[in-house]
């Protein structure tokens, strides 16, 4: 067995922020072992029995779990450049606030307009979701990306961190194709680029970093994919 194993699902925008991460760091060798979520492996359910989710990052026969604190193990344990936090204190908890916000309110709350069918509910969920969007909305004016989500000028690199993706930008980095696809599949308009015009700017420059495109499916495979899957995940997920 390896000694790094990510146990993943196509297609899980959890699991693509830690590829992107473990791209970074250029850390290639690693076991990706993929789950089926309907029907849970023993794999699975041995070195995440609590949450019984992906990803999970094995190192040696530790498992790491929720994809934040694996961001942060990744950071710190392969901790040559790129840096994906800022190391002072300040701006590291403010992007651990930002990545808490975008992860318990901004990823929800788009789902949730996804999950729900026409009608009054779906046009509430909308609107909350968008409320929502505003805060990343005005967190990335005058920036190009997020970076490490807090005003790390002060870091001891000091190479203007905004102008280069970090731990946030993965974060965030489902945004751009992920709602996309929702948008289309759920026949509903979440990000307008004259509502979110630092939000849509962002996301076609993330997607056009060469990290990025690598990594990234296609539209096609997505809406295909989400095609096939959503009734399924919609009577297993809500
Ligand atoms: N907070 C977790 C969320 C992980 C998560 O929701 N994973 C989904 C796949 S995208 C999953 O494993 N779902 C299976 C289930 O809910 O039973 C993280 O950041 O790792």
């Amino acid at each position: 067995m390896a000694e790094l194993k990510l146990i993943g699902a196509k297609y899980s925008p959890f699991c693509f922020r830690l590829e992107l991460a473990l791209k970074l760091k250029g850390i290639h060798e690693y076991e990706y072992l993929e789950q089926d979520l309907i029907n849970k492996g023993p794999i699975l359910l041995h070195y995440n029995p609590v949450h019984k989710k992906v990803p999970v990052l094995v190192h040696g026969e530790n498992p790491i779990i929720e994809s934040l604190a694996i961001l942060e193990y990744i950071d710190e344990t392969w901790p040559s450049s790129p840096s994906l936090l800022p190391k002072h204190p300040y701006p590291r908890s403010q992007a651990r606030f930002w990545a808490k916000f975008a992860d318990e309110k901004c990823a929800p709350g788009a789902w949730d307009t996804y999950w729900r069918l026409k009608g009054e509910k779906k046009d509430k969920a909308i609107e909350v979701a968008m409320e929502r969007f505003e805060h990343l909305e005005k967190l990335i004016q005058g920036k190009k990306f997020f970076g490490t989500g807090g005003d790390d000028n002060d870091d001891e690199q000091g190479e203007g961190r905004v102008e280069r993706i970090g731990y946030l930008d993965l974060v965030l980095g489902w945004i751009p194709l992920w709602v996309e696809v929702m948008e289309e599949i759920g026949e509903m308009k979440l990000l307008d680029p004259h509502k979110f015009p630092g939000l849509c700017r962002w996301g076609h420059k993330f997607v056009e970093v060469p990290v990025i495109k690598e990594c990234l499916p296609s539209r096609e495979t997505l809406v295909q994919y989400f095609t096939i899957a959503t009734p399924m995940m919609r009577a297993h997920f809500t």
